[in-house]
């Protein structure tokens, strides 16, 4: 049973960017599938709003049709919100206003506008869990007010994504987990080594081949091919370098791969929230070579769970990767049971809903 006083009634608002299992979502994917499992196996009730198509284990869903929202993370900071006609975004928050009176709490997950508006429009408290780092200014300035007028609500993986906002100090950290159950530690590796993420721009792929072909190892890419132009510029480095594009693969066909590689590389170009693939690594015994940013840079412990290298240096990751035999797997694998398991993330969403409807 749950460490607060009472099962608590939850209604969790998905990323309306694409269905829940497409890869669109990226970590918060991975983080509504955990967090919702662990809550459900402590007694909690939950429902999860995801648009049509979404599928979340025997998590209750409920599907909303309409338009995908664009993504935030490719517009730019002056990017004025946008809502496209019957938007899915939409739907989904007035199914949560007609039966927001069955749950104890709301809690938001996709990272736009309406949920932040939408806040002194409930009866219920609403929660956001805030999935990435300051992108633009409209985001950031409703992001800071629901931290200013509602203290408490506004939950972040890591302090290195909270300062990303002027109201860093407001934000509650919650980190992050994987089920560790489905990993499986290897200590004998392969000769190879793994990336893994959504392909886009702010992920850095280009750097993590060319480290590769200069390593003379082979590199496995695996992740949703979100971005085909970004694909397609890239490709002339791939002709030379030695890399499979393994495509986007379920956690169980995805960890047979990354668990026999010798490290995973880490080439963010923005400051990722949190790297969820970091603790899939670790929770496999691989450690990770990963740019000194973000949260990996709150990750990695360098030198034993894998190496920080300074930000955008190729020359870097290689010098990383010549040093990889000094790296101790089995610490690897007990950094995520001690501080990424779903026990530990249940616990701190758990006493982080407490509060808030203490304070409410
Ligand atoms: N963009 N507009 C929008 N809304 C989201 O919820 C969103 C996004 N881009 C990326 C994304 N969510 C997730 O992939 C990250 O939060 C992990």
């Amino acid at each position: 049973m749950s460490s607060v006083q009472s099962a608590l009634r939850l209604l969790f608002l998905s990323t309306p960017v694409g269905p829940l299992g497409s890869g669109l979502g990226g970590g918060v994917e991975l983080t509504l599938m955990n967090l919702s499992q662990e809550l459900q196996r402590r007694g909690h009730q939950l429902q999860v709003v995801a648009p049509a198509g979404s599928v979340l284990g025997d998590i209750p869903l409920a599907q909303m049709a309409g338009k995908l929202q664009p993504t935030a993370h490719t517009q730019g900071r002056q990017t004025p919100t946008t809502l496209p006609d019957t938007a899915v975004l939409a739907n989904m928050w007035d199914y949560a206003r007609q039966v927001q009176d069955e749950y104890d709490l709301i809690v938001n997950f996709a990272y736009d506008w309406l949920p932040f508006y939408l806040m002194p429009f409930f009866r219920r408290p609403v929660a956001q869990f805030v999935s990435m780092g300051s992108l633009s200014v409209a985001m950031d300035a409703a992001i800071c007010q629901a931290a200013e007028r509602f203290p408490g609500r506004i939950g972040v993986y890591t302090q290195a994504q909270a300062n990303t906002f002027a109201c860093a100090t407001r934000c509650r950290v919650l980190g992050s987990a994987v089920d560790l159950s489905l990993y499986e530690f290897c200590a004998q590796p392969q000769d190879y080594l793994v990336w893994m993420g959504r392909i886009s721009p702010e992920k850095g792929l280009e750097d993590a081949i060319a480290a590769a072909q200069r390593s003379q190892k082979r590199l496995k890419i695996l992740g949703k091919l979100e971005d085909p132009h970004y694909w397609e510029q890239i490709q002339p480095a791939c002709q030379t370098a030695p890399i499979d594009y393994l495509g986007f693969l379920t956690t169980a066909q995805l960890q047979t791969v990354l668990r026999q590689g010798q490290a995973l590389l880490m080439t963010p170009r923005w400051i990722e929230a949190f790297g969820n693939v970091a603790i899939e690594a670790l929770a496999c015994g691989v450690p990770v070579i990963a740019y000194q940013r973000g949260g990996p840079a709150e990750i990695v412990q360098s030198g034993k769970t894998g190496w920080l290298v300074p930000p955008d240096s190729v020359d870097g990751l290689v010098k990383a990767i010549a040093q990889i035999a000094q790296l101790d797997r089995a610490a690897c694998r007990q950094q995520a049971e001690t501080a990424y398991s779903l026990a530990a993330l249940g616990d701190r969403f758990e006493q982080w809903f407490h509060d808030i409807l203490q304070s409410d």
